[in-house]
């Protein structure tokens, strides 16, 4: 099912003018009524009239985090406070949030979106969607609610936390579908296999995301939880869950383009990369205009394939995220992704997805350990058989990482599980 197929599956050439029309409205739109956005283009010598369609796009200066935080909280909105319903904020890991506000009209693009993501998993009316992403300052939880509401969908709003309360009510009630970040769902597998319920919940579909994840991780979490696991793309700068999702094909994230439109760049020049080179990822949002953005930079490292999708949309797909630029670790001069880690985990039947890895450096060296886990019914006190599996794992990560790391193989269930965005990694060398 397509939720809106005279957009969704829209010819590109229809796309190509619609964006240019929208884009030309927006930025007239932020020119007038933003400072900054104004001051940018005056300095760069471009006035709205030079933008007359869609390609006249890279002459637009880029616009980043920091902007949002030396702007905080809102003089980046658009239009008077009046016109604001809704705020969100996402924390960073240092400084002020960054806060994010909506018109009416932006938090209905929001939710046609998301209805967009969910109808494309295959829902609608008579599913029961099981929100366990946080409610709240976070954009998962009221993102999800709003887009499961709109297709006609019952929606049990859990929240993230109390798990043995989500996993009863999921079972008691039928949830057919679960929207949570892909480590709390490992987490509700996890326990419903320790509880034995696997076998008495009627879920078909999962909408993850809110963090990277791999497609082991999704074999993983479509075997454990008997469903069809589905990326859901999305920030809080740019609205919030719902800027794209998969479809039937899992060949992808649509993005939802007449909405958001997206560009790659080389994060060291800022030039836009060609068709299929990786890079980072660039929004400008077409139609939102309580805080529109123009090129914002997402740090987020992916690629494009604008090829067409077998499921009929012509919408740009976007690849699986490797991380944050500003996530990437650099030990000993090699870049690492923590994801790379997971993915190569998830590889081993005999271990488990969950890990932790400590970065930190002595004797001017850098330190490389990672936790891990193996299954319970691999769990043993043999030694020797320990180490048979910690020098296969190690094998394995120097060949596709590069770089030789420590291995502590835990007792199954003592890395922290985490409710929302899992914690990783630990760089003690920022501290040093
Ligand atoms: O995480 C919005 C969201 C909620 C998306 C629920 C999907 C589901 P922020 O907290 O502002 O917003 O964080 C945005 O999370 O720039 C990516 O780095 C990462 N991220 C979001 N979705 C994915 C995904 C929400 N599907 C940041 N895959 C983004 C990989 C993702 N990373």
């Amino acid at each position: 099912m397509i939720w809106n197929p005279e957009k969704e599956c829209m010819s590109r050439e229809q796309l190509h003018e619609l964006q240019s029309e929208r884009l030309v409205k927006i930025v007239r739109h932020t020119y007038d009524n933003v400072p900054m956005y104004r001051e940018r283009m005056n300095a760069a010598g471009l006035t709205p009239d030079d933008i007359k369609s869609i390609e006249d796009i890279s002459k637009l200066p880029f616009t980043t985090k920091k902007d949002l935080r030396d702007y905080y909280p809102d003089s980046l909105f658009a239009v008077p406070r009046s016109e604001i319903v809704r705020f969100h904020a996402s924390s960073g890991t240092t400084g002020k949030p960054i806060v994010a506000g909506y018109t009416a009209h932006d938090v209905e693009n929001w939710s046609e979106g998301t209805a967009r993501c969910l109808t494309a998993y295959g829902a609608g009316r008579g599913d029961t969607i099981q929100v366990s992403y946080g409610y709240g300052l976070f954009t998962g939880g009221l993102g999800a609610h709003d887009g499961a509401t709109r297709i006609g969908a019952a929606v049990l709003p859990t929240s993230a936390g109390n798990t043995s309360k989500q996993l009863m009510l999921m079972q008691d009630l039928g949830c057919t579908g679960l929207c949570c970040t892909p480590s709390y769902a490992l987490f509700l597998a996890e326990e419903l296999e320790k509880e034995g319920l696997r076998d008495k919940i009627q879920l078909k579909f999962g909408a993850f995301g809110a963090e990277p994840w791999t497609e082991n991780m999704r074999k993983e979490l479509e075997s454990k939880l008997g469903i069809k696991a589905y990326d859901i793309y999305g920030l809080t700068e740019i609205s919030g869950p719902g800027v794209g999702g998969e479809c039937q094909c899992q060949d992808g994230t649509h993005l939802w383009e007449d909405m958001f439109y997206p560009e790659i760049i080389d994060p060291a020049t800022g030039e836009p990369l060609p068709e299929g080179k990786e890079g980072e990822l660039v929004f400008t949002t077409l139609d939102k205009w309580g805080m529109p953005m123009i090129r914002y930079r997402t740090r987020d490292l992916t690629h494009l394939n604008y090829s067409q999708c077998a499921c009929g949309r012509t919408m740009v797909r976007m690849g699986r995220i490797l991380g944050r630029s500003d996530d990437m670790l650099i030990v000993r001069g090699v870049n690492v992704f923590p994801s790379q880690v997971e993915s190569i985990l998830l590889e081993i039947p005999e271990f488990q997805g969950q890990y932790f890895i400590t970065i930190d450096r002595v004797n001017n060296v850098d330190t490389f350990d990672i936790d891990v886990e193996l299954r319970e019914e691999f769990y043993t006190d043999e030694i020797a058989q320990l180490h048979r599996l910690r020098d296969r794992l190690v094998g394995r990560i120097v060949s596709v990482i590069g770089i030789k790391p420590n291995i502590h193989i835990v007792e199954p269930g003592s890395i922290t599980r985490s409710m929302g965005k899992a914690k990783h990694v630990e760089d003690k060398r920022k501290f040093k």
